[in-house]
């Protein structure tokens, strides 16, 4: 009796230390596969810690205003020929220019260049109290305000539109402000003449330095 329990005894030893034997490989395993898997998550694959775009997105129905993302991986270097997408389902009440948006449905992609980075023209008017939600093809990288130069959302730089940005000068945007420096003034209205007129069938303004808008309305 004592012979079979203590042969037993030394069976379930055996058993309980293949188990653990057998655990500490799937654990080794484990360890190996996770960094494996963050081995390959630095190399090339956007990581949104490092990835940038601007607070506000600029937009005009005949595009013109740059707007620019910068996808960087987890090592800080620039991820060329990745998605970046600027999604406009979280902004209700803004409307995308047709030939930016063939598909309808409120997101525009683009692949990034060799140095990581996207330059978006958006042709877009309308207002919204939303945000545009700007990501990868997986990630969010961060909301940004959207900014247009076509206030009432009728697709043209109009009359009305030029009423609504003088109601807003002397303010601290970011309605108005498409130049991005916190106030609502004289640059930000040279800025909407240089647009004055245009429409979805508007080929984008090109991006003018400021000698040049200040020369074109001295
Ligand atoms: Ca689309
Ligand atoms: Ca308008
Ligand atoms: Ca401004």
């Amino acid at each position: 009796m004592n012979r079979t329990v203590s042969n037993s005894t030394s069976a379930s030893r055996k058993a309980a230390s293949k188990i653990a034997g057998a655990l500490g490989l799937a654990v080794v395993l484990s360890l190996a596969l996770a960094l494996g898997v963050a081995a390959i998550a630095r190399a090339d694959v956007p990581d949104t810690r490092f990835c940038t775009a601007d607070s506000d997105l600029v937009a005009s129905p005949g595009g013109g205003f740059p707007y620019v993302v910068s996808l960087r991986d987890g090592a800080n270097a620039p991820v060329a020929n990745s998605t970046v997408v600027l999604d406009f389902t979280t902004a209700p009440g803004v409307s995308l220019c047709s030939d930016q948006d063939a598909d309808a449905d409120r997101r525009i992609l683009m692949l990034t260049n060799g140095a990581g980075i996207a330059t978006f023209y958006v042709k877009a008017g309308g207002a919204t109290a939303g945000y545009v939600t700007i990501g990868t093809a997986i990630d969010v990288i961060r909301h940004a305000h959207f900014v247009t130069t076509d206030f009432d959302g009728n697709m043209t730089v109009d009359a009305t539109d030029r009423t609504t940005l003088a109601g807003l000068v002397g303010g601290a945007g970011p309605a108005g402000d498409l130049d991005k420096n916190g106030v609502v003034n004289a640059t930000d209205q040279a800025l909407f003449e240089a647009h004055f007129g245009n429409n979805c069938t508007t080929t984008g303004a090109v991006p003018m330095t400021w000698g040049r808008v200040k020369s074109l309305f001295r």
